[in-house]
């Protein structure tokens, strides 16, 4: 199997983590975000897309970060919790509503308040800011109200789920968001304990490296 990635970006990370975290050795080919890697020839065969992560594992080629989780602990791993069959539909149901739901708003919000400004990629549109503010508000608080008295998104053990929701964790306590964590005192700690979750901190990079190939 092939895992491509981009070093030190979320999306990957999620993966990579749950790799780690399935036991799995999947060769690592970094991509780099910055050069137009992703959007040469040979990778768009991959992910038509030009992102990462992508998959490749005989004649499949499969993107999307979610679908790539779900088919490596279900298909490539044997007896792993990380995908419970009895809390299989929970933890859809958290991969969707991140989707969907959460990390949809939430990383217009990184994009445009960090990553556009911090790795010089224009300036930040604050109209964009606002209008993601206002749907990600009411999913926050959703979130928040979950997490009374859990650990962990489902069950008593890191799932998908976790992953899921958890995996703009390196961004979220960044002064230049229009929030404050602090004020979601659950969500803080399942980003906490995430920060502290050995498979996902074993995928970090130091920021020079972010993005970069090699
Ligand atoms: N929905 C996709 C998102 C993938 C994605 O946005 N990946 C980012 C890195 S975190 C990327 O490759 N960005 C490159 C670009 O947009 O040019 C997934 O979950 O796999």
């Amino acid at each position: 199997m092939k895992l491509y990635i981009v070093p030190g970006a979320p999306n990957a990370r999620k993966v990579q983590a749950v790799v780690k975290h399935l036991g799995l050795n999947p060769e690592i080919i970094q991509k780099d975000f910055f050069t137009g890697d992703m959007k040469k020839e040979d990778y768009l065969a991959i992910n038509p897309n030009a992102k990462t992560p992508a998959l490749v594992d005989g004649a499949l080629k499969l993107w999307e970060s979610e679908a790539i989780n779900i088919y490596l602990a279900s298909e490539k791993a044997r007896n792993n919790t990380v995908f419970d069959s009895d809390q299989r539909p929970d933890i859809m149901r958290w991969q969707f509503w991140s989707v969907s739901h959460y990390n949809r708003w939430l990383g217009d919000i990184v994009w445009e308040r960090i990553v556009k400004p911090v790795y010089n990629l224009g300036e930040c549109n604050d109209d964009v800011v606002t209008y993601a503010m206002e749907f990600f508000k009411p999913f926050i608080h959703v979130l928040e109200n979950h997490l009374n008295g859990r650990e962990y998104m489902v069950g008593t053990q890191w799932t998908l789920a976790d992953y899921s929701i958890a995996f703009m964790e390196p961004f979220i306590r960044s002064e230049l968001l229009p929030f404050n964590l602090s004020d979601y005192p659950n969500v803080q700690g399942l980003y906490d304990r995430m920060s502290n979750n050995p498979y996902w901190e074993a995928t970090a990079v130091p920021p020079e490296k972010m993005g970069r190939a090699g």
